[in-house]
């Protein structure tokens, strides 16, 4: 049986504080329905697809950071992604803002969902790798405050079973630290799904802006390599709110080659035939796990941080 998943990768471009969550669906649901017109059986959009990156601005008011979270799934304004991926017939990803009440407290997360054919929900990840700061620094030139308004996701790198395969999730920051494709590569992960909100300037080491795009697809496609998996990266990217966000959604076979990629900053989709076997070419051979892993020689990686550590 042929397990090929043909997949759509649906950057979108910039979203203004001023747009509304309509808006930013109804822009998926073209993206959904050009994707399914393409014969595509999942489509993944970008982290905190349904707003502004809003991290980037320092809120007093907690009335106005709850504004961006969503505290049903699906909601009002995201029911129609559900609906018309059920009548179409195609999975998705969406990366948005969480917020749960557990026993009379509010919890935040930065989320992901894995939507299966059918509109069901089937998979929930909760962004691990918080980069950023916690306080106000008025010295930026915009904020990241990742570290302030969300809580560390408390439900692992778990995967899937979906679409006769085994797909994980993570979340912008993720994709740079190996640990998330080796934790999901263990478990056998056949297509890691990840969005992402990067600009171009990082202001702690503003030479190294120039290497933006080269550091976003150097992880991505080293992850796929060294585990053996399928890749899909996709962007919010373009100019929002006066912040420059890299583009480059691509999708990377097992072996670390980009298949496909975007060349625009701005809604664009593009779409692969991946096939899930592939990742036995690598899985089978040069990181074939049981014979060539060495893991009682990483006990370090495994040690609690040291105080040195942030
Ligand atoms: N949304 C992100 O996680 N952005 C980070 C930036 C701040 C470095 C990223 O790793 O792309």
């Amino acid at each position: 049986m042929s397990r090929v998943i043909r997949t759509a990768a649906a950057q979108l471009g910039p979203i203004g504080r001023n747009e509304t969550r309509q808006s930013s669906v109804a822009r998926m649901l073209e993206l959904m329905r050009e994707a399914h017109a393409s014969g595509a059986q999942l489509v993944v959009f970008p982290e905190l697809a349904l707003t502004t990156f809003f991290p980037r601005w320092y809120f007093e008011q907690q009335q106005q950071i709850d504004y961006f979270f969503e505290t049903e799934m699906p909601g009002p304004e995201t029911r129609p992604l559900f609906e018309t991926a059920a009548r179409l017939g195609i999975g998705f990803y969406l990366g948005f803002a969480e917020r749960i009440i557990e026993q009379g407290v509010s919890h935040y997360y930065n989320t992901s969902i894995l939507v299966n054919r059918q509109g069901k929900i089937i998979g929930k990840y909760r962004k691990i790798h918080l980069p950023g700061h916690q306080e106000n620094e008025p010295w930026r030139p915009f904020q990241h405050l990742e570290k302030r308004y969300f809580e560390r996701g408390n439900l692992g790198f778990p995967v899937f079973d979906a679409l006769d395969g085994k797909l994980g999730m993570c979340l912008c920051n993720d994709r740079r630290w190996p640990e998330t494709y080796r934790v999901m590569g263990l478990q056998g992960v056949e297509m890691i799904l990840l969005g992402y909100n990067t600009p171009l300037h990082y202001p702690l080491a503003p030479a190294h802006d120039h290497l933006q795009n080269f550091h976003n697809h150097l992880v991505m496609q080293a992850g796929a390599y060294q585990n053996g998996t399928w890749v899909v990266g996709v962007a919010k990217a373009g100019i929002e709110e006066g912040c420059e966000l890299i583009g480059q959604s691509c999708i990377i076979a097992p072996t670390g080659e980009i298949m496909v990629q975007c060349d625009t900053l701005e809604d664009e989709l593009i779409i692969e035939d991946c096939d899930l076997d592939r990742c036995r070419e690598i899985r089978e051979n040069i990181f074939n796990f049981s014979l060539h892993r060495e893991p009682q020689d990483y006990q370090l990686i495994c040690q609690p941080k040291l105080s040195t550590e942030a």
